[in-house]
């Protein structure tokens, strides 16, 4: 039998394994790069046994910030065929070769996290990555904001690839000139738990668009037409922006505007409240429809600061709809897949944030969620996502977020 003691090791193993040297990649093969916030999510895990490599993690991912602020959502400090769109079909415009979209912001919220742990180790790494953070979450509130809610431009943007949120939004892209290009996710895991070539078609469509206007913002808010207002960012920025703040005060640092931009911003959470489905939802902000989908991201409020007894309903529903919660999509939606990916699996990272904010808020669901997460990794092993019927792995296995949820918060 595996013991917790066997699963803090082979968790460590699997962080320095996909260790690069000052960054870690997400799995080898499927995704050789550093992405932004399993890179965030790998610095909570390494802080648990190596603290200075926790503070690596982040300083690295922050010497790809563009000059305007943003950090973009994949670094590609060295190239690798086996995944596709790489740095040319990008074009990022950054110090380093970089995607021209961005991620959750979380770096925040875990650069917090790890200075609680050890505040002597940490305090020269905040102080040098604060007006860094705060520039990054600046450009959100200049270029991303509808009713105060967090935009995506790209489905790649929340983290949340195929989500049925986007359903409507991608339907309307009409992916002309596209052209031919070959994907490699499918060669390195199963076509039927990935997203499907109409999604591809897309993502790639809108990737040569931004390439083409050169990744500037302006043009990008006037011609392209997917421009969601998203639970999963503006959750994640408010709760960043609410420890960046605390970090400031604590350190003396300059931390004006920051309360404006929070109540902005807690306007912006309350605009996201479905009333239709008594949830917090998506909205397309080029329509104004909402997705009338109950995901993993409405229940960041609590994450956010934000109670909802609509939201604890749901999740209580949720929760006793699956063995393994909380599924990305809704289980009695007809649109839930429990295999494919954001369509339906139970992910560790968004367990994790979810299971935070219900601490914090001493939420009765709390202890089953962090139970029920410690159970799907005891049985199922570091993968990337798994089934939350009966808890088949699924994705990408030897998984660093996985890993890092084990090490800091499940296991
Ligand atoms: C997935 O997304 C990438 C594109 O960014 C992909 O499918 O190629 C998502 O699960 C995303 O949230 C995650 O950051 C990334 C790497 O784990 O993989």
């Amino acid at each position: 039998m595996t013991t917790t003691i066997d699963l803090h090791k082979q968790a460590r193993d699997i962080l320095k394994m996909n260790d690069r040297g000052g960054y870690t990649i997400p799995t080898k093969g499927l995704y050789p790069y550093q992405w932004n916030w399993d890179s965030a999510f790998a610095a909570l895990g390494f802080a648990q046994f190596n603290i200075d490599r926790a503070w690596q993690e982040l300083d690295t991912l922050f010497t790809a910030q563009w000059d305007d602020g943003m950090v973009p959502h994949i670094v590609f400090h060295k190239s690798d065929p086996g995944y596709y769109p790489g740095p040319d079909v990008w074009g990022g415009i950054g110090p380093l070769p970089s995607s021209g979209i961005t991620q959750p912001p979380i770096a925040a919220t875990m650069a917090r996290l790890i200075f609680e742990k050890d505040k002597t180790a940490g305090e020269a790494h905040i102080r040098a990555l604060f007006p860094k953070m705060r520039a990054w979450h600046q450009w959100f509130m200049q270029w991303r904001l509808d009713q105060g809610a967090v935009c995506v431009t790209h489905p790649w943007e929340a983290g949340r690839d195929n989500t049925p949120e986007w359903d409507g939004p991608m339907e309307r892209i009409d992916p002309i000139g596209v052209g031919e290009y070959e994907r490699r996710d499918t060669k390195h895991v199963d076509g039927s738990m990935r997203p499907t070539k109409f999604d591809y078609d897309r993502y790639i469509w809108l990737v040569q668009m931004g390439k083409r206007l050169n990744w500037d913002q302006q043009q990008l808010l006037e011609e392209n037409p997917f421009r969601v207002a998203d639970p999963t960012m503006t959750f994640t920025l408010l709760r960043a922006q609410r420890d960046l703040l605390a970090l400031g005060v604590e350190l003396g640092l300059d931390v004006n505007g920051l309360d404006v931009e929070i109540a902005t911003l807690e306007k912006g959470a309350a605009s996201l409240w479905n009333n239709n489905i008594q949830s917090y939802d998506a909205r397309d902000t080029k329509t104004g429809e909402w997705a009338n989908c109950v995901s993993n991201a409405s229940f960041l409020c609590w994450y956010a600061g934000i109670d909802s007894a609509g939201q604890s309903e749901q999740l209580q529903r949720v929760l006793d709809k699956v063995q393994f919660g909380v599924p990305s999509h809704d289980p009695e939606s007809p649109k839930f897949d429990g295999r494919r990916y954001w369509r339906g699996p139970t992910w560790a990272v968004m367990n994790l944030l979810i299971g935070l904010g219900l601490e914090e808020m001493k939420h009765p669901l709390a202890l089953r969620l962090r139970q029920a997460t410690r159970a799907l990794i005891e049985q199922n092993g570091f993968a990337e996502y798994f089934d939350p019927q009966d808890g088949t792995p699924a994705g990408g296995q030897a998984f660093t977020w996985t890993a890092a949820v084990w090490l800091s918060w499940a296991g």
